[in-house]
């Protein structure tokens, strides 16, 4: 069977996509990174399945929302956990990085200093709490899976903005440094665009 052809169309940002591209470039597979600019996305909206990016084109085929794509190429690439039980922890651990997120969204568009508090609450929460999950080097044990790489992905936004936000948790970021660390990794590090943080 022929291989399949991939297309990641997302703003020139890493934004919800760094995860995306990590796992691509983790697995060491060939994919289009299509990357535009703020003034070209009103005329892309309408191509979009829910007008919204990221969009992954697997064979000419649109799939949609960020982590519905980590999952299925860490599916298609053998990044997963061993059991179903395992893989239902991480997909809840990756849900309480996204209830995070949701809070830390709430307080960029609505800055105060209550939604700015709630954020960082949450934020240092969730964090700290899967902390003691990464202590055997990865989430839930020794086998890098789609989650870390999400996560590290993940990590890459965060510190454009924050660059030290991780340094209190010493497994998250040995956890972030080896999936960095793989030679195909840092391939694609050292040739993707400069950090475009406020791109969107
Ligand atoms: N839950 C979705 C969120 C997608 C989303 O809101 N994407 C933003 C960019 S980060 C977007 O398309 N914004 C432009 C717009 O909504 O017009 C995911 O994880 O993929």
């Amino acid at each position: 069977m022929a291989a399949s052809t991939y297309k990641l169309t997302y703003f020139n940002s890493k934004g919800l996509s760094e995860g995306i591209r990590f796992i691509f470039a983790y697995a060491d597979v060939k994919f289009e990174d299509f990357r535009f600019e703020r003034p070209d996305w009103a005329a892309l909206k309408e191509k979009q399945p829910y007008g919204t990016v990221p969009v992954l084109e697997v064979d000419g085929k649109q799939l949609t929302q960020s982590v519905a794509i980590c999952r299925f190429l860490g599916k298609r690439f053998g990044l997963v956990a061993s059991d179903p039980f395992t893989e239902a922890l991480l997909e809840a651990l990756v849900d309480n990085i996204r209830d995070a997120l949701t809070k830390l969204m709430q307080a960029f568009h609505n800055k105060t200093p209550e939604t700015e508090k709630a954020s960082k609450e949450a934020l240092t929460f969730v964090l700290s709490k899967i902390e003691n999950l990464a202590t055997e080097g990865y989430f839930y044990g020794s086998k890098a899976t789609w989650v870390d790489i999400y996560f590290s992905g993940f990590v890459e936004s965060m510190r454009d903005h924050e660059p030290a936000f991780l340094d209190p948790y010493p497994n998250l970021k040995a956890l972030v440094d080896r999936i960095k660390n793989k030679d195909s990794v840092q391939k694609y590090i050292k040739q993707r665009p400069a950090p475009m943080p406020h791109a969107h």
